[in-house]
């Protein structure tokens, strides 16, 4: 009792104006953040008053009445869910395994090798970034090669602090040319050719984002047999599976190539933009390893990443694409809202093309149908873009990147116009 009063008495005479003001708060150094270039972007479009505002910010699906879209085939399977009635126990740290084993197979291939063998080790995940973060976080630890991550310029602007905040240092590679509004195919090439050996490369696997830009079925092979002669290690972002062409199997070329030329890599899944669950936090990840025994020692270390990170993944989204898998005909049904997705923004990507075009634009947009996935990398310039969002309350990210799945038959005359008056 004396021993406490005596520090309290301690404490007030140290309550002077010096010391107060010196703890008056704890994160007074603490400067403010910029907003989120891509999330950022959804928060001024909320603010914004103007009838005419469009969001082509993020990458999120929209139905031709600007609204999100619940596939029908989500709709169905959650409606089996919630009659199943199910408890709501934790997760295993790694997840349902109805879940992560169909994932994986669903980019690899119902023959993969790799998974008759067991060389896979998978988990699920906080959706795609939870995927890329969990994996980062592994390589952080175990990583002996180069502590580099190369990424493409440019590149998904998370994909730096995830790899940043997981120790690991990042650098560019070569991917785009401005000027062709493609794929610098010599850039590419030559700078895989650069990058030390046993560093580590992150590779958009299909629908490239922000580019829309991607590698033919040669220029896969290709760099495929760069990245073998040189040890790269290949990272695959895969958050758009199905949703780029619309055909599975065709969006999962590029991991089946590295698959069958014996690659060992990393993999992150993402089903928020396929099955539009987005807020669900759906998503697997998975490490190609050199043997089963190998993959059971990689997944009881990725369990030891997760524990202490989140513990365990959230189940009811999971379930819903659990019961997509499992069922025939509920999965035939998803085939086609993949279908229709893909169908609405090749035809809003048409639209646009040939608005800009009959609105007299000298300019090439050719670029708008030859770019795939849910973006077009639009070449506008960062005045241009500034003008857009001040002047006509139509939102991109900086970089001239517009959702194309944000477009539908009723503001796409009002955004050409736009496009059309900053650029002429
Ligand atoms: N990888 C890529 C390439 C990607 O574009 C996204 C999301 C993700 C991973 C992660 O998605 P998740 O929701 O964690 O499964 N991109 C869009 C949304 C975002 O920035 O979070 C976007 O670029 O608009």
């Amino acid at each position: 009792m004396f021993q406490l009063t005596k520090r309290v008495a301690a404490i007030k005479a140290a309550s002077n104006p010096l010391y107060s003001r010196r703890y008056k708060s704890w994160f007074a150094d603490v400067k403010l953040a910029p907003p989120d270039p891509i999330l950022g972007i959804t928060e001024a479009f909320l603010k914004d008053k103007n009838p005419k505002k469009t969001n082509l910010g993020v990458g999120a699906y929209r139905d031709d009445d600007s609204k999100p879209w619940v596939l029908p085939s989500v709709k169905e399977a959650q409606n089996r869910v919630i009659a199943k009635n199910m408890n709501k126990e934790y997760a295993p740290i790694h997840g349902l395994a109805d879940f992560y084993n169909k994932s994986v197979e669903l980019a690899l291939g119902k023959d993969s090798e790799i998974l008759k063998n067991k060389c896979n080790a998978t988990v699920q995940s906080l959706s795609g970034t939870g995927a890329l973060r969990v994996g980062a976080a592994f390589l952080g630890l175990f990583w002996k090669g180069e502590r580099v991550v190369y990424l493409p310029t440019p590149t998904w602007p998370n994909h730096k602090p995830i790899f940043m905040h997981s120790g690991l240092k990042v650098a560019n590679y070569g991917y785009y040319d401005p000027n062709t509004r493609a794929l610098n195919e010599q850039a590419l090439f030559e700078s895989l050719c650069k990058i030390p050996e046993r560093s580590i490369v992150l590779l958009h696997a299909c629908a490239h984002n922000p580019t829309g830009v991607d590698p033919n079925s040669e220029q896969w092979c290709e760099i495929s047999h760069i990245m073998k002669s040189r040890h790269l290690y290949p990272f695959f972002d895969l958050a758009y599976l199905g949703f780029a062409s619309g055909d599975i199997d065709r969006d999962a070329e590029a991991v089946r190539i590295f698959s069958a030329e014996g690659h060992q890599f990393a993999l992150a899944q993402s089903y928020a933009k396929n099955m539009g669950l987005y807020g669900e936090r759906v998503g697997s990840f998975t490490f190609v390893c050199s043997s089963k025994d190998e993959a059971e020692r990689v997944t009881s270390n990725l369990k030891t990443i997760i524990r202490p990170m989140y513990s365990n993944p959230p189940v009811h989204g999971a379930r819903i694409a659990i019961e997509i898998f499992k069922d025939e005909k509920l999965f035939c049904m998803w085939l086609d809202d993949l279908k229709t997705m893909a169908t609405r923004t090749i035809t809003m990507r048409k639209q646009l093309k040939e608005t800009l075009v009959a609105l007299g634009s000298k300019q090439s947009w050719d670029h708008i149908t030859n770019q795939i996935g849910m973006f077009c990398y639009t070449g506008l310039k960062p005045e241009q873009v500034a003008r857009l969002i001040k002047d006509y309350s139509i939102y991109m990210t900086k970089d001239g990147r517009i959702a194309v799945v944000g477009l539908t038959t009723k503001n796409v005359a009002y955004v050409a116009a736009s496009i059309y008056a900053v650029t002429k």
